[in-house]
């Protein structure tokens, strides 16, 4: 099997988990085919233009949570398998006032085949135990020796990966036996539960406590993308799933839109057993999981995504309405203003038509203006701090505390790299190399001498 091949297989076998052990997300698929189906019917073409319906039915992205640099440079190897890098760093230490003490990835497929096919993505976050705002210091290394007994993959799983890796792929039966172990690598494991030391941890911060306080780690949430959201909202209601009451993101625009909008739910109450100091078992309850839901739009620009950033800034506690006001004079609705003022990615390709001597003059705003050239917008890949930081503390029973007079451990991007063992991709970086490589082919295709004036260009 090919890393694609055990990307799509590992997705598929996820989803049936995640559906056994959360009927919830059962509805919510249910619900995101009927709309998706719709949308088709509706829209036609219009509805793929950001991905065909087989990529979209099949889309889906996780999130996992770890405790240490091992752990976190494990996850690459199981994921580098299935053609899965790690790309962006997002620090969500100070993304909100709860006590969210991690710093993420996310594993996702690089190139545009690949995506166009299966672009599964796992968003991955590492526990900073060393953050003496979260964690005192006894704390702190009581937290950092546990996880460093544990383990959480076993061996056999890290040497296929990396066998997968070297390769580029498994033969049929290891690859039974990679995915069988990395599936139930991240399954709820029904182990009984530290009472005390959770209890701990969940004082100072509850994401503390999913990820340190027990032997394992889970799949959180897998999400699907719908291509209404606003509708899928309504009709989770109607079938009383209690979802949370805003849709993250930019708000709603008559088009697809720019980035990514996101709303989840909370999963239920599951029964879990917890086992106290004098080795007695009783039984409680752990919110640990719970349902989102996505639907994806266009990469934005460093510019473009400036304009995100200032309408997070500014938008407080205005209405649905004031908000979408606010929205529509940062970002134009217009595709063809997203070129123009470069907010947005595309790629390019000839529709066949003949560009006249006046079009050669001019540059790709005016080949697409004169229908020369098509342009495509490029699907956001990635996901957004804010939104992330909103979804850990959509789930969250309480807070927690931290203390601000402490120095933050400083972690950035490079950090990050070192920790993983490999490149870390700047996202940017990635649809810039995607659009001038559609740029470069287009100036072939219509046999220019010069390269054509962009608006990212100057
Ligand atoms: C990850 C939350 C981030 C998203 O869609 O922004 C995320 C987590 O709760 O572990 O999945
Ligand atoms: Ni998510």
């Amino acid at each position: 099997m090919t890393p694609l091949q055990l990307r799509a297989e590992f997705a598929v076998r996820l989803s049936t988990l995640y559906g056994q052990e959360v009927p919830a997300y059962t509805t919510l698929l249910d619900v995101t085919a009927s709309i998706n189906a719709e949308t088709m019917r509706a829209t036609g073409a219009d509805a793929e233009r950001f991905g065909s319906i087989e990529r979209v039915t099949a889309e889906r992205h996780g999130a996992i949570r770890v405790g240490n640099a091992r752990e976190m440079s494990q996850v690459a190897t199981i994921f580098g398998a299935m053609g899965m890098y790690p790309v962006g760093f997002y620090d969500l230490r100070d993304a909100a006032s709860s006590s969210i003490p991690v710093v993420s990835t996310a594993f996702r497929p690089l190139d545009q085949d690949e995506l166009a096919i299966n672009p599964f993505r796992v968003f991955t976050s590492m526990l900073v135990a060393s953050d003496r705002r979260f964690f005192d210091e006894d704390l702190g290394a009581r937290l950092t020796e546990f996880l460093e007994r544990r383990t959480l993959f076993p061996p056999l799983l890290l040497d296929l990966a990396a066998q997968a890796e070297r390769e580029g792929g498994l033969g049929a039966e290891d690859a039974t036996t990679f995915l069988d172990l990395a599936t139930s690598s991240f399954a709820l494991s029904g182990d009984p539960i530290d009472k005390a030391w959770y209890r701990e941890l969940e004082s100072v911060s509850a994401v503390a406590a999913d990820i340190g306080g027990v032997g394992s780690t889970h799949i959180n949430h897998l999400t699907p993308r719908v291509l209404d959201i606003d509708l899928l909202h309504r009709r989770m209601e109607e079938r009383g799933v209690a979802m949370i009451d805003t849709i993250q993101g930019p708000p709603r625009t008559s088009g697809a839109g720019l980035l990514l909008r996101q709303t989840s739910f909370r999963a239920l109450n599951e029964q879990r057993m917890f086992v106290d100091a004098d080795g007695r078992l009783e039984s409680g309850h752990l919110r640990v999981r719970f349902g989102e839901v996505e639907a994806r739009g266009a990469a934005a620009t460093v510019l473009g995504r400036s304009r995100y950033d200032a309408y997070l800034e500014r938008v407080g506690d205005r209405t649905p309405d004031g908000r979408s006001q606010l929205w529509s004079s940062l970002a134009p609705e217009n595709e063809a203003d997203w070129l123009t003022e470069d907010l947005a990615y595309f790629s390019f390709r000839p529709t066949g038509l003949a560009p006249s001597s006046a079009d050669r003059a001019f540059g790709l705003v005016e080949l697409v203006e004169s229908g020369v050239v098509a342009a495509d917008p490029i699907v956001y890949e990635d996901f957004l701090p804010k939104s992330a930081a909103g979804i850990f503390r959509s789930n969250l029973e309480s807070d927690g505390t931290r203390n601000s007079e402490n120095a933050a451990t400083s972690f950035d991007a490079d950090a990050m790299a070192g920790v993983l063992g490999r490149t870390l991709h700047d996202p940017y970086t990635i649809y810039g190399r995607i659009r001038q490589d559609s740029v470069t082919q287009l100036e072939k295709q219509l046999g220019l001498a010069a390269p054509l004036a962009c608006p990212w260009n100057g």
